[in-house]
């Protein structure tokens, strides 16, 4: 059965998506982009007041990479939060009513679903290819933002395998797309993964600062206090190249390249004594201490439309 502080398997949360969609009031509504490698199906929730005219959103996904596991533990905080305090809490109520959140709770699915049930530790997509015998590519080095030129690999055997061509993974080129199709409107884009606490901006596929490293720093900063200030949480704000390391590929500098200038990969608790294996017992702090900064990224945003 599907719980919040549990780390739920694919099937609880298919589940739990059709529940919490029937039962929002039409506060969120499902949206297919695609099939996985697999044949799962990957939907997007949209979290927003209907409109007749369409508003202005932010993009939330989670789970690109399938052992952060707290990730998808995120994204489904996250829409509990905002559907149950719609109408209670003022910036939560004023975010919904004026703009609409796309939340893709698990992006590499195919792999989520095998490191429950076969190798807890899989990183990648489950595609195949004749020619090798190894599985799947590095969704994160696979979107077309200088792709394979740092920081991933062409060995199909690897971890950070960049795939064969930009988008050659079925789950990247179904997220861009749907990216690409709602561009006009996607004003922020953020994404979520573990471990080591860090707030990462453009550009990881260089070391060339950002246009907007000003402002996207500043912003990030803001969000990490507002995370400190619960639990004391430290995090880390910079562009990915000098905070971690530089790795081409990432679905953060695609978006600020196609033009979502709030673009923000997350990296969640802890700083390494669980690892990718972070208790359970902590999944509720680290989801109450995260909402905070994404609400304050949101707020920014909505603030500057
Ligand atoms: O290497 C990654 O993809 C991310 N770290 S993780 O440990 N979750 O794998 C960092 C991504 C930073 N952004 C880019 N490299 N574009
Ligand atoms: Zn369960
Ligand atoms: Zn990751």
């Amino acid at each position: 059965a599907h719980s919040y502080t549990k780390y739920n398997t694919w099937t609880d949360i298919v589940a739990w998506m059709s529940s919490m969609t029937s039962s929002s009031s039409g506060l969120m509504t499902k949206q297919v982009i695609g099939n996985t490698y697999e044949g799962r199906a990957m939907t997007v929730l949209k979290i927003g007041k209907a409109s007749s005219s369409t508003k202005p959103a932010i993009f939330m996904d989670c789970g690109i990479h399938a052992r952060e596991w707290i990730s998808p533990a995120f994204c489904q905080w996250f829409v509990k939060e905002a559907l149950s305090t719609y109408g209670t809490d003022s910036q939560m109520t004023s975010l919904l009513d004026q703009m609409d959140v796309y939340v893709l709770p698990v992006f590499n699915i195919d792999g989520y679903d095998f490191t429950h049930k076969s190798n807890r530790m899989w990183r990648k997509t489950r595609s195949r290819r004749s020619g090798s015998s190894c599985i799947g590519a590095d969704p994160n080095r696979n979107f077309d933002a200088g792709w394979c030129s740092m920081g991933a690999s062409s060995n199909p055997c690897s971890d950070t395998f960049c795939g064969y061509t930009p988008e050659s993974e079925i789950e990247v080129k179904n997220v861009a797309d749907f990216i690409r199709r709602n561009k006009s409107t996607i004003k922020a884009y953020l994404t979520i993964h573990s471990y080591s606490q860090l707030l990462l901006f453009p550009y990881s596929y260089t070391y060339d600062l950002a246009a907007d490293h000003n402002e996207l720093m500043k912003v990030a900063e803001g969000a990490s206090s507002a995370l400190r200030s619960l639990y004391g949480t430290r995090y880390t704000s910079g562009p990915g190249a000098t905070t971690i390391y530089p790795a081409a590929g990432g679905s953060d500098d695609w978006a600020y390249d196609l033009g979502v200038k709030y673009s923000y990969t997350f990296e969640l608790r802890d700083t390494g004594r669980y690892g990718f294996l972070l208790p359970e017992s902590q999944i509720k702090p680290t989801c109450e201490e995260t909402m905070l900064a994404v609400k304050y990224i949101a707020a920014y945003v909505q603030k500057n439309l």
